[in-house]
This record gives structure tokens, sequence and C-alpha cells, in this order.
């Protein structure tokens, strides 16, 4: 991200640290609504070559929390949720256009249409669908680093609640608990899993429960909540950090769009989209910027035209981009890997 604006203004109750993160975070998650959208028109108009898309509406709060409080060197294994986690954790528009408009200059160079994209060398993992397999794979990078004698390092695994009925799930946790490995697991618990909702997943009463039972630290945040995000989860990726072991936080939201833009969602519960879990992270945030006195609207609209005009000039310029050649290719998936 770009380097702050002078026209933020602090206030001696709030340290001027915390407030450029927030609107770092906020810049971030501007972004990344900014790119779903359009990545959304570019699905209804038939021009995204890699088919279905996945957008994070109502999860970029925790998202970004998550990427945001990582360091170079960490893990990070974002879910087809993350736009924003990625965006803070390094990932450029570029690299995400390029991977759903299937150009060779992309992370895996055409090879993929969507959200399985990263840069495993730089601990940004592409993602395997299969729900919960993450948890395994950052296991197995932190038990790497302890090998090599490599301290204060992190691994962030998102997840959604439906993962956490998965029979990985609970070995990857089991596993990080016994090792005491420096995992974050954040489970986005945005009430359903495609159309299944909470009731017919689990019959504990929060998520938040199960770290009892694997004998780690759990956290509960309000998703909606930017501030809280970026506290709650600050919080548990410093635990990690200091040795304290695996740590779990639940937030609880809402998805705010179906799972793929195929999807209606017209299961979702009324009440829900009525509740406090319905309340869109983004207005709040901007609503809680202008409240504050921390910026002007003028400045908020200065922001979303930035970020409309650099994602329409990625567009543009990704669009002019190559597809693979099947006569001159090599076959290898990542970009890094090309001899
Ligand atoms: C083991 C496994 N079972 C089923 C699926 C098919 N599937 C893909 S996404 C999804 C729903 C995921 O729900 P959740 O974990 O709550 O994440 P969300 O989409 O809500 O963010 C399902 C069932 C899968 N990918 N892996
Ligand atoms: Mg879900």
């Amino acid at each position: 991200m770009e380097a702050e604006h002078p026209r933020i203004r602090t206030s001696a109750s709030f340290p001027r640290r915390g407030l450029l993160k927030f609107i770092r975070a906020f810049r971030c998650m501007l972004l990344s609504r900014t790119l779903d959208e359009k990545l959304a028109c570019l699905y209804r108009l038939g021009n995204l070559p890699g088919g279905g898309v996945y957008l994070s509406k109502g999860q970029e709060a925790v998202s970004v929390s998550a990427g945001l409080t990582l360091r170079k060197g960490d893990v990070f294994a974002p879910t087809i949720r993350d736009s924003a986690g990625r965006l803070a954790f390094g990932e450029t528009i570029e690299e995400a256009l390029r991977t759903c408009l299937g150009s060779i200059l992309g992370p895996m160079r055409g090879r993929e249409g969507n959200v399985h994209r990263g840069r495993p060398k730089d601990g940004y993992l592409p993602m395997i669908s299969h729900l919960g397999a993450m948890i395994s794979v950052v296991n197995g990078m932190l038990m790497a680093r302890r090998f090599k004698g490599i301290e204060n390092t992190v691994g962030t695994a998102c997840l959604g609640d439906g993962a956490t009925s998965t029979g990985s799930f609970h070995e990857g946790l089991n596993q990080a608990a016994v090792e005491h490995l420096p995992l974050v697991t954040i489970v986005a618990n945005n009430q359903y899993a495609y159309s299944t909702p909470n009731s017919r997943q689990f019959a504990c009463a929060s998520l938040f429960d199960r770290a009892v039972g694997y004998g780690i630290t759990g956290h509960r945040v309000d998703g909606t909540n930017l501030f809280d995000c970026l506290r709650v989860v600050g919080l548990a990726t410093d635990n990690a950090r200091r040795g304290k072991g695996p740590q779990m936080v639940v937030a609880e939201l809402l998805r705010l769009c179906g799972h793929g833009e195929h999807d209606p969602a017209d299961y979702v519960d009324p009440l829900l989209k009525a509740s406090p879990f319905g309340v869109d992270c983004m207005e709040r945030a901007e609503k809680d910027l202008l409240e504050r006195g921390w910026t002007s609207p003028g400045q908020i609209a200065i922001w979303k035209s930035e970020a409309a005009d650099r994602v329409e000039k990625a567009v543009a310029l990704v669009q002019s981009e190559p597809s693979p050649d099947p006569l001159t290719e090599n076959w290898s998936a990542f970009a890094s890997s090309r001899s």
C-alpha cells in the first residue's frame, strides 16, 4: 500500500500507530472490495476464462487483520474469501488479475483460474480446495522452520466454519497443539458452508469452544468490527510468536454474497441479514473513521477513486498480456520454477 495521507487526524486518546494501521487496513479492504466488484462484472460479461469467481464481501475486516499482522518470513494460507488478507500480505492486484484472466505472467502462469494462487517461497501458500487441508501444510512449514532453527515465526491458516467439520481440521489442530506450533487458525464463521447453516454443521454453542478441546487458546471476535479484528488477531499472532502455542480466532460475521457469483444465496435467513452479523464491515469501518474525525468524506472519496483507478488500469494491462502457448510451455506450475 502507498504511504499514508497527511490529512489523517489523530487524537491523544488513540495512539497514532494504531490509527495508521486502521487506515492501512481500511484502504486494503477498499482495494479488495473494488477488485471483487470488478471481478464480478468480468464474470457476468463472460470475460473470466477461469470460470467461477468467489468473493469476500463482509469478510474483509478479519481477513485484512490476518494479512497485516504477519511479517516477512511468516506463512500465510488464505481461503477463497481472503482477497483483503492476500493484498495485506503483499499480493498485488496484478497478480490476482493475472491468475483470474489466465496471463502467462501471473504467479501460476495461466494454469489456475481464480483462488489457488500464491508464492510458496515467500510463505504465501496457494490453497488446497479440500476444506481444512491447509492446517497440516502450515504445520509442516512451521516444523521445517523449527528444524532449521528459525525463531519468531508464525503461520496463519484461514478457514471457514464448514472446514471445522472435517477430519483434516481435527488432525491438523491436534498436531499443532501437541507440537506447540506457532499456528494461528482464523475461522471466519460466515454462518453458512455453501447453503448449510451453522445449525446443521455443529452442535457446540460456539466454534470458539472447540479450542478448549484441543488445549489451545481461543479468541472470539465480532468480524464486522475492524478495530476488534485488528486487536484480537494481533493479540493471537503475538501470542503465537511469543511461544504461547497455537491460537484459534473465531470471527462471527455473515457472508454478504453467494458462495460464488453463480449462487444467488436465496437460502440466507433474512433474520440473519437484519442481525448484527449482517453489518457490512466496510461501511462500519468508514463510519468509524468519520465519526471519530480521523478523516473526511472528501479523503475517503479520493481513496475510493484511487482504488477504482488502480483496478481499471491493472485490468487493462493484464487483458493485453499473453496466455500460455502450449507449443513452448514447460508445464511447470509456478512462475518461480520456470527454467
Ligand atoms: C473436504 C471438502 N468437502 C467439500 C468441499 C466442497 N466445498 C467447497 S467450498 C464448501 C463450503 C465451505 O464452507 P466454509 O468452510 O464455511 O467456507 P465459506 O465458503 O463459507 O467461506 C464446500 C462444501 C471441499 N472443497 N472439501
Ligand atoms: Mg462458511
